[in-house]
């Protein structure tokens, strides 16, 4: 476990001497006040004006702060002789992306993403690469300037790796940045075979960053009743931040003022343009590492590319629980396929049953849906056509766009107001607590945890006008939430301690939270964290003396 004590060992000495003509140059020398709010918010004027390196945040040395990468964490290494030796084995196994959902992936040491491997410029590395796949594979290391035989292209630069093989990967660490290691066989990629590979400079950066943070932007596509990512789609309906969909990912725990880093790496299928609330951050780093200063552009979304990496840096000083999530709207979304079944918000809501999301948009299904042979139809037959409601009545999937238009849709027995459609996910969940197969334990915990309360409804009710149903296109939001999607047992640990009952409702897909602490909230989040002694915890460098010290 030296590893840690290296990077303060890497304290600056030259570094200091390297900057001291520009810290000459600065108005910080003189006392004012002004001068030392700018140092405090991290050396630049407002919020999005001037440089931000010019003055040093904190008065302690400059140490690099070891990269957390929220629930994936570290790989471990050893020492042999002068070189790192770091063991990655690629296996398949089970990972929960959500609560109450759990897929098979590809991945490394039972994590996918694969636990991030820290190195430092000017270091030895060995990473001896076991293959526990039913096929061949090889690690391909991206952004690498070094010896294409470890460049690991199968049948290219090396021989595949078959099943139950191992290949041996050898670095001398010449850059630094934010770089990953994946599986070159795309489609493992896909899987989950992916990991980043920090290269901490040998002169820590200027200004220095008190937190500095990994985040992996994947996408899966397993259908509602499926646990196997389908691979060849090219639609995704769970979005992941660090192998987490919302609001089971872990908010990032930040103490007000401290300057941070984000590092967003983008090894999946779509680009997606991260968006940050409350601060603006500068663009400090790519996939080709540190950018120079004079080249920092400031933002509060940035787009991360397919085989990207984007490092973000803001001082937080605006305290709150802060949104980082990708702005596509459908990748803030958990499930979105409308074969999923029945909306768990039910148009009409509160008297009306759920339809599906084909019908409520007036598609023709089932019987008219792709390609099915129409002719010879009678208007009738065909959904949303059929404006007779006592046959509505009794068909199980009623485009609710066209019977919206019309009285008969609410009215008392019209079909969006009677017991003849689809249940509704909760109507579901309660039939099958009622009168179902016996549930598992697990199953039953879950129940037990979705808020189903009476608070909860009213606050359904009270979201949704009376005459909802009448509106063209409704439900949009509605669709992802409602009473039951509050989760917040679920996803109940320690970094999300303090957040407002029924946050989960609300966090979905590629979103966490950036959650800005006033010093004493923050000491009592993390000492619960700690507490909580969890294994490989992502946060541990958090809780180390190192931090301490570097506060002092
Ligand atoms: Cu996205």
């Amino acid at each position: 476990m030296a590893d840690r004590r290296s990077f303060l060992q890497s304290a600056l000495g030259i570094g200091a001497g390297l900057f001291a003509s520009r810290a000459v140059a600065e108005p910080a020398k003189s006392s004012s006040s002004h001068v030392d709010q700018v140092a405090a918010r991290g050396g630049y004027q407002g919020v999005s004006s001037g440089s931000l390196s010019k003055v040093d945040t904190h008065g302690g040395p400059i140490v690099t702060t070891p990269v957390i990468t929220t629930d994936v964490g570290d790989l471990p290494y050893e020492m042999d002789g002068d070189v790192k030796v770091f063991r990655l084995t690629a296996h398949v196994f089970k990972q929960q992306i959500a609560p109450d959902k759990t897929i098979d992936v590809w991945g490394f040491n039972g994590s996918a993403p694969g636990p991030t491997i820290q190195v430092t410029q000017g270091d030895k590395v060995r990473v001896i690469f076991k293959n526990e796949l039913p096929e061949a594979s090889s690690l391909h290391w991206h952004g690498f300037e070094d010896q294409i035989g470890y460049d690991g292209m199968p049948g290219i630069s090396q021989e595949p790796v078959k099943p139950g093989e191992s290949f041996t990967y050898n670095f001398l660490i010449k850059q630094e940045g934010t770089y990953f290691y994946h599986s070159h066989m795309a489609m493992q990629e896909l899987a989950g075979m992916l990991g980043a590979f920090v290269m901490h400079p040998e002169l820590p950066y200027r200004p220095h960053c008190d937190r500095d943070f990994v985040i992996h932007l994947q996408e899966y596509a397993v259908l509602a009743n499926s646990t196997t990512p389908n691979t060849m789609m090219m639609e995704f309906n769970w979005l992941l931040l660090n192998g987490k969909a919302g609001p089971a990912s872990t908010p990032l725990i930040i103490r007000q003022g401290d300057r941070v880093r984000i590092r967003f790496v983008n090894l999946g299928m779509d680009h997606h343009p991260m968006h940050l609330h409350g601060h603006t951050f500068y663009v400090t780093g790519t996939e080709g590492g540190r950018i120079p200063e004079t080249a920092w552009w400031p933002g509060n979304t940035v787009l991360v590319g397919v085989a990207q990496s984007r490092n973000v840096e803001f001082v937080a000083d605006n305290p709150g629980d802060w949104m980082l999530h990708c702005h596509l709207p459908h990748h803030m979304m958990n499930q979105m396929a409308s074969q999923a079944g029945p909306m768990t918000r039910m148009a009409g809501s509160p008297d009306g049953k759920g339809l599906r999301g084909d019908d409520s948009h007036g598609r023709l299904t089932a019987r008219g849906q792709n390609g099915d042979d129409i002719k010879g139809m009678a208007m009738s037959d065909m959904k949303g056509m059929d404006m007779n409601a006592s046959n509505a009545r009794n068909d199980l999937s009623i485009p609710s766009a066209a019977l919206g238009a019309g009285e008969q849709a609410t009215a008392p027995d019209g079909p969006l107001a009677n017991t003849q459609l689809d249940a509704g996910m909760m109507g579901m969940m309660k039939e099958q607590a009622k009168n179902g197969p016996k549930l598992s334990a697990l199953q039953q915990r879950n129940l037990d945890a979705f808020d189903m309360g009476d608070e909860s409804m009213k606050a359904q009710v009270s979201e949704t006008s009376p005459n909802a149903n009448n509106v063209p296109n409704f439900p949009q939001d509605a669709y992802m939430e409602g009473p039951m999607m509050n989760m917040d047992k679920l996803a109940d640990k320690p970094e999300n301690l303090g957040l407002r009952p029924n946050w989960s409702r609300f966090m979905q897909g590629m979103m966490t939270f950036v959650r800005v602490l006033p010093p004493e909230q923050y000491d009592e989040v993390v000492s619960a964290m700690h507490k909580a002694n969890r294994r490989g915890d992502p946060y541990a460098s958090l809780y180390t003396a190192s931090a301490a010290v570097r506060r002092g």
